[in-house]
């Protein structure tokens, strides 16, 4: 559920970008970033290592404009894809309202996109949320290189629902990263509308 804050009189949906270590999750924020107008974005917050690997979060919140005079803003999140960092995937991942699965579409990556998934899939789980209704964008990353794993694969191999939503990108020059959150916060409102 969105947080709802009276005080402010704000609605706040989290949508959170998750997947493997390198998939490109940091990437497609900072092009987002880039991409959105100074009066609709907050600050970027960016934890990150000397090597340019997230150590917690990458944060910036969005005005989406207002409905009935509650301002309406989407908090993006990325976590860290790194092995070790279980711990703060579940604190990021908590109360999110959707997911962006950033998934390597590199063919030697199959593995650890099937493990993050399934890592995704059991907090969320824990966290009470109904999977079978929880938005979520599966987009298949790193499209510009050789070598890719073949649209649908992750899906079949993870059983996932055919209706499930999937987008393809090259986050480096932004190709598909707007669509992708487009479709992220489509998906997210839609399913508040319908709670
Ligand atoms: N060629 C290519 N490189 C990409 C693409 N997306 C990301 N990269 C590169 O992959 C590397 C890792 O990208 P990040 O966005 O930092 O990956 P991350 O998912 O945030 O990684 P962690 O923070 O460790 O989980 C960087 O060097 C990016 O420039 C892409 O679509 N194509
Ligand atoms: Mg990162």
């Amino acid at each position: 559920m969105p947080h709802l804050d009276l005080n402010n009189k704000q609605l706040v949906f989290k949508i959170v970008y998750f997947g493997p270590g390198m998939s490109g999750k940091t990437t497609n924020l900072l092009f987002i970033h880039k991409k959105i107008f100074d009066r609709y974005k907050g600050e970027m917050v960016i934890l990150d290592t000397e090597e340019e690997r997230t150590l917690f979060f990458d944060f910036f919140p969005v005005s989406l404009g207002s409905i009935q005079g509650f301002s309406l803003k989407i908090h993006l999140y990325t976590i860290p894809g790194q092995i070790y960092y279980e711990a703060s995937r579940r604190i990021i991942l908590e109360g999110a309202d959707g997911v962006v699965f950033v998934a390597d579409s590199k063919v030697d990556r199959l593995d650890e996109n099937i493990d993050m998934y399934r890592r995704m899939l059991t907090n969320l789980d824990s966290f009470g949320v109904d999977i079978s209704t929880f938005p979520i964008v599966l987009q298949y990353n790193k499209r510009d290189f050789k070598d890719l794993i073949p649209l649908g694969k992750i899906e079949e191999i993870l059983n996932l629902p055919e209706d499930v939503l999937v987008t393809e990108s090259v986050a480096t020059t932004g190709s598909g990263v707007m669509r992708t959150l487009q479709l992220i916060s489509k998906e997210v409102i839609r399913n508040f509308q319908l709670d």
